[in-house]
């Protein structure tokens, strides 16, 4: 099953690499045939190299839609060697064998990523390419296959190790290069689909391309990768890592999550996440501010959290986030100062986003089930003080909307059952992923008294709840007036929440009881 390669096609967009490859084949006394740009390339290397367009006795046409789509080319490289009937068909058409082939597929994943527009997108859906792929992996029995450079530098060490391909690399390869041309399909259609209706998750195709293999996934026992979408979105899996170890499996949900909910506030804000969670939100004049008041909810949870903001960083941001021991930092950027502070700091990984995901784009999120993946549109609820209906006899003040408002956007972002405290643009408690509501209501009534303890400890005075005075967000209807009564035994005076329970005339008539303003939002915002 050794295949000695006589004749290799190579076609590629990107040529790095080329050069060194094409020696080593030429070495090897392997003939060279290529497309037009690739040939080129090569020639000017001083390597002999034959035009695909001499095999076929065609030219390239047609802006290069046509230039390898044709039976000399996928006659060499379908033909079964040991089938008579195919031996046959070779020698009469003049077909000879084509036993090594390097093909890269036009730039399609990146022209859309870039921001090309719908023709350039057209144009770099590549047919040839692929169609020479799949040909070459069908006929892995005699053909080896290779769609990126580990793929090549792997067939090159065996050639120059052995003089010829095994049949299990080969398989190998053409698992590679089935995976390759399904992955770029994917994308091809899933683009499409959006260029032409809604964003209906049913009809999507889900297109991910490997970005990274993890050094593990969420335990040290079990195996990681990281997937790019084609979507295109400012964030953790687009981001440029500046500095630091490897990310891992966590690291990228946290500062996603984090990443996500910071970029739902207009002033300068910050996200300290925890495992999934927010530990601390907070807005201030400046990113420092808005630092310092994140912190202040939570700062033993921040203790090794992600701490994400939706302005460049400075170095005074950079010297108060290094303050406690930090794993990620997720900003649109940072300027040289920044990263200057943050390069003492060698563990922590740095992620520059240049932009911020908008939280208005229409999208799509995933989970995976047993044998499945559901799929559904992207959260994009937001409340605006119009949408606030009053249920209570006391109207809420203008503060404390403002808080309602900034409490349920964090609510959006917190595992359910959620229940976040928030005065004057900061978290004071957020209880999370409860598996029911007065307990969430109770944990962050315990983190705001816990915060204004260390408040009062920090800057002297009595301690008082950071809760007092609060507003209390909950990110579903309040099943009974328990959990509304923890938030006002906690010293919140405001809640929000969506209403909807049949018990809605029972904890309406609590918060009146406890004089507090309470709104309907009309909306749900889950998160599991
Ligand atoms: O336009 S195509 O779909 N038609 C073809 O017949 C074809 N053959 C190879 N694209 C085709 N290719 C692609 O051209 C390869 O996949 C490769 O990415 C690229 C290399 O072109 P060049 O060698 O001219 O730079």
């Amino acid at each position: 099953d050794a295949v000695k390669p006589v004749r290799a096609l190579i076609s590629l967009s990107d040529k790095s690499g080329l050069e060194d490859v094409a020696r080593a084949l030429a070495e090897l006394g392997v003939e060279l045939v290529s497309t037009g740009g690739t040939r080129a390339a090569i020639e000017k290397a001083g390597l002999p190299v034959k035009d695909v367009a001499d095999l076929t006795g065609f030219p390239e046409m047609m802006d290069g839609r046509v230039k390898t789509l044709h039976p000399v080319v996928h006659g060499g490289l379908l033909g079964v060697r040991d089938a008579p009937e195919h031996a046959k068909a070779m020698a009469e058409h003049g077909i000879g064998p084509i036993d090594l082939v390097w093909i890269d597929l036009y730039p399609f994943e990146a022209t859309i990523a870039g921001g090309g527009d719908f023709a350039s997108a057209v144009e770099n859906i590549d047919i040839g390419g692929p169609a020479m792929i799949r040909s070459s992996a069908k006929n892995h029995g005699y053909v080896a296959v290779c769609v990126d450079r580990e793929s090549i530098d792997e067939a090159v060490a065996a050639l120059k190790a052995d003089g010829s391909t095994s049949l299990a690399l080969r398989k190998r390869l053409a698992a590679r290069a089935f995976a390759r041309t399904a992955a770029y399909d994917a994308a091809v259609s899933g683009w499409f689909a959006g260029q032409v209706e809604d964003a209906a998750p049913a009809r999507k195709t889900i297109a991910g391309s490997l970005a990274q293999t993890l050094r593990y996934g969420e335990n040290p026992h079990q195996a990681g990768a990281f997937y790019r979408t084609s979507e295109t979105r400012p964030g953790v899996a687009n981001a440029r890592q500046l500095q630091g170890k490897e990310l891992g499996y966590n690291n990228i949900a946290d500062a996603d999550a984090a990443y996500e909910l910071v970029a739902e506030f207009e002033e300068p804000a910050c996200v300290i996440v925890k495992h999934a969670n927010p530990c601390g939100v907070a807005v201030g004049k400046d990113l420092s501010e808005a630092y310092a008041r994140a912190l202040e909810c939570d700062a033993v949870s921040a203790f090794g959290g992600v701490v994400a903001v939706n302005r460049p960083l400075t170095a005074a941001d950079a010297t108060l986030i290094t303050g406690i021991f930090t794993e990620v930092v997720i900003a649109p950027g940072a300027d040289e100062a920044a990263k200057a502070v943050f390069a003492a700091k060698k563990n922590l990984r740095l992620l520059i986003t240049d932009g911020l995901p908008d939280p208005l784009q229409p999208g799509q999120v995933f989970r995976s089930v047993a044998g499945g993946l559901l799929v559904q549109s992207r959260d994009l609820a937001r409340i605006t003080p119009a949408d606030l209906k009053i249920v209570t006899k006391r109207q809420p003040t203008d503060e404390e909307v403002r808080d309602m408002l900034f409490a349920f956007t964090v609510a959006k972002h917190v595992k359910s059952n959620a229940i976040v405290y928030a005065r004057a643009g900061q978290t004071a408690g957020i209880g999370a992923g409860q598996m029911n509501r007065r307990d969430s209501a109770r944990i962050a009534a315990i983190r705001a008294k816990e915060a204004g303890e260390a408040h009062a400890k920090q800057f002297g005075g009595l301690a008082h709840s950071l809760a007092q005075g609060s507003a209390c967000a909950s990110e579903a209807f309040f099943p009974f007036a328990d959990g509304l009564l923890e938030a006002v035994a906690a010293g919140a005076t405001a809640v929000i929440q969506p209403g909807g329970s049949i018990r809605d005339d029972e904890v309406i008539a609590a918060a009146d009881d406890k004089g507090v303003a309470m709104a309907f939002t009309g909306v749900r915002v889950f998160r599991h």
